[in-house]
This record gives structure tokens, sequence and C-alpha cells, in this order.
């Protein structure tokens, strides 16, 4: 099977996509990139470009998502790309979608929709440019979204550790020693459901993961299709900085799932709905699986004793149990029982 781009048409088809047989067949992000194998960055990246289709303008931070994939007269892309600074998806995004809406105003663009997307890594939008994103997402009035690609590292310039890095685990800048066998103690960072509890006027904001490639495609559809700022986080196992047999990659995205540690959900609205298999472990319809089996399949925790992975099932217990939206929102609510009123 050859995969050959098709000329652009003007269809902008943001319709749901019901099973697998429906996803579109067109490729807009083709072969010619550089990614390692098993990188599931790179099927976020073509799965949003697949979902979107042709009339489309994709704007990528630093990273390896950018790095990778324009590789000095090459690139994978068949819609128009465009690289923007590391900590500026937010900015690109807004930017452009105020652009296209005033060169339409003007008459000098055909009125007609294009879907503006900006994609951004880990350290570019969970750390660096989250006041960036942040301000995009006040911005009721523009149709963008913008994507979080997420590695958990600083992947592009070998693995430092990130703000959405998990705990314990091994980077180039917390290797685990003699002395010291935890070196990164922080928990993630909670982005996407700080972005959803923040911003009121943002249209859509969603978790996804590429392991359930049809609920993400259908996720970037309703986010270019919800009239307004939309925000999706994905989370993409990352061969070399989690350090596993690139095999794996997909088994571990359902199992950061599975597990409850990555919960999948949309935010629409402002109606809450957790979704796929997430759905199912919070209805009790399926049991969440010990998240052991999910970080011993990785060489960035196998350093950890049972202790550690012990306190690491707490804090995903905590999530579920305690949340006062579990797996979302990191609040518990003072009950009048345990402070009574003076
Ligand atoms: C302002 C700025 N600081 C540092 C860099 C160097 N740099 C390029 S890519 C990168 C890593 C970005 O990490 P992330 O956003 O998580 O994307 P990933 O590489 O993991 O895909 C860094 C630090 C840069 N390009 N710009
Ligand atoms: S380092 Fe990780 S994110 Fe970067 S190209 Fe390789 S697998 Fe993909
Ligand atoms: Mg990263």
């Amino acid at each position: 099977m050859t995969l050959t781009a098709s000329p652009p048409t003007d269809i902008v088809d943001l319709s749901s996509i019901k099973t697998v047989k429906q996803v579109p067949y067109t490729e807009y992000f083709v072969s010619g990139h550089r990614t390692c194998q098993g990188c599931e960055s790179a099927l976020v990246m073509r799965y949003i470009a697949k979902a979107a289709g042709p009339r489309t303008i994709v704007m990528g931070s630093t990273g390896c998502m950018y790095v990778a994939n324009t590789s000095y007269y090459t690139t994978p892309w068949v819609v128009p790309w465009m690289h923007t600074q590391l900590g500026s998806a937010g900015s690109a995004a807004l930017g452009a979608a105020a652009g296209l809406k005033v060169l339409m105003r003007k008459g000098k663009l055909a009125q007609e929709p294009i879907n503006v997307i900006a994609f951004c890594g880990d350290g570019g939008g969970a750390d660096m440019g989250l006041s960036a994103i942040s301000a995009a997402l006040t911005h009721a009035e523009y149709n963008f979204l913008i994507i979080l690609y997420d590695n958990e590292s600083y992947a592009n310039t070998d693995i430092q550790v990130s703000g959405s890095s998990p705990w314990g685990a091994v980077t180039t800048f917390s290797p685990s020693g003699k002395k010291k066998r935890i070196m990164h103690t922080r928990w993630k960072k909670n982005t996407p459901g700080m972005l959803a509890a923040g911003h009121p006027d943002a249209a859509y904001i969603a978790t996804a993961d590429a392991a359930y490639g049809v609920d993400f495609m259908n996720k970037v559809r309703k986010g270019l299709a919800a009239g307004g700022p939309a925000f999706i986080h994905t989370l993409d196992p990352c061969p070399k900085g989690w350090d596993y047999d690139p095999y794996i990659s997909h088994e571990l995205g359902e199992l950061a799932v599975n597990t409850g540690i990555w919960p999948l959900y949309e935010v629409e609205d402002h109606v809450l709905k957790l979704t796929g298999r997430t759905q199912q472990i919070a209805a009790k319809k399926i049991q969440r699986q010990p998240v052991r089996d999910y970080l011993l399949r990785q060489g960035r925790f196998a350093h950890f004793t049972n202790d550690d992975i012990d306190y690491f099932q707490s804090k995903v217990d905590e999530m579920w149990e305690k949340w006062l939206v579990p797996g979302v929102i990191p609040f518990r609510q003072e009950v009048e029982a345990d402070n009574p009123p003076a």
C-alpha cells in the first residue's frame, strides 16, 4: 500500500466517526519523517491530520514533532505547516485564527471554514507555554484547537524532566543513583484539569490517547467544530524516553488508561463526560488494572522498589477515590461535620 497525498478539496468534514471503517483513508501526515520507531506522538500527528482533513493549517512548537518532522527539505505534512517557538502554541493558534478572521472580513480571503491547529509538547505546553495557552483559551470569539502531545519529558533535547514527567521517572536530569534512588519527587502536573477548571470560555477541553484512535479523532473533530477555543491533551508513550521496546507502544497507551493513570474525558458546553474505558472504570463495569502492570514495562521505572510502586498506586487511588471529580479535579470538599460553624 502506498500512502499518497490527495489534492486538497474544499471539504471540511467534522462529523462523528462511528467505527474504524469510517476513518478517512486519506493521509495528510505521511511518511518522510524521522521520529523513532514506535513513536506515539507521530501517530498523534497522523490522527490529527486525518481527522481534520485538507482545509487545515497546522502550527507546531519546537520539540520532537518539529525537529524530527522537518529535516532539511523534507516534511511529512501535506497541509500547510509552520514552526512556532517553544512556548508559543497558544499565541500562534490565536494569531492565526484572528488573522484568518480579519482577512475574510476584509474580503481578502473567501469566507470558508479553515481549521486552525497548533500543537506543543509537554515542555512547550505544560511548562513554558502554559500562560500563552491560558490566554488563548479566554478568547471565546476565535476558533482554534491546541493539542498538547505529552511524552512526559523534554524529549527532543535528550529526555530532560518536565512538569509532566511522572513521579520517580529516570530522565537525564533525574537519574537514579546510590544515594538517591528517586531523584524526581514531584507529582505530574494536572494540566488538562487545570485548563478545564480555569477557562470557562473554552469551548472544548479533552484528554486523549492515540491507543484509542477513533475516540481521539472524534475529539479532534469536536474541538474544531466547537466554535471557540479548544484544547486536547494526549498522553504519548515514547520508546526512547520511557525505555521500552517500540513494539509495546500501543499497549502502554492502553495501560495508562486502564490503570486509571490517564483518565479520558471531555468538557463540552461546561458538561464533563468521561469517555471510553475511563467511563467504564468509573461506572464499575471494568476494574482498574494495578499500576505495577504499567510501570514495570518501562526502563524509566526499573529502579522502583515495591514501596515505590505502592506509593504510586496510592496516589492514583487517591485520584479516583478522594478527588471532587475523580481523575479530573484534585480537591476534596469540606464536609460540615469535619468543621462545624463556630
Ligand atoms: C526558548 C527555548 N528554550 C529551549 C529550547 C531548546 N529546546 C528545543 S526542543 C526542546 C524540548 C521540548 O520539549 P517538549 O515541548 O516536551 O517537546 P518534545 O521534544 O518532548 O517533543 C528544548 C528544550 C528552545 N528551542 N527554545
Ligand atoms: S524521542 Fe520519543 S517523542 Fe521523540 S521522536 Fe523518539 S519516540 Fe517520538
Ligand atoms: Mg515532551
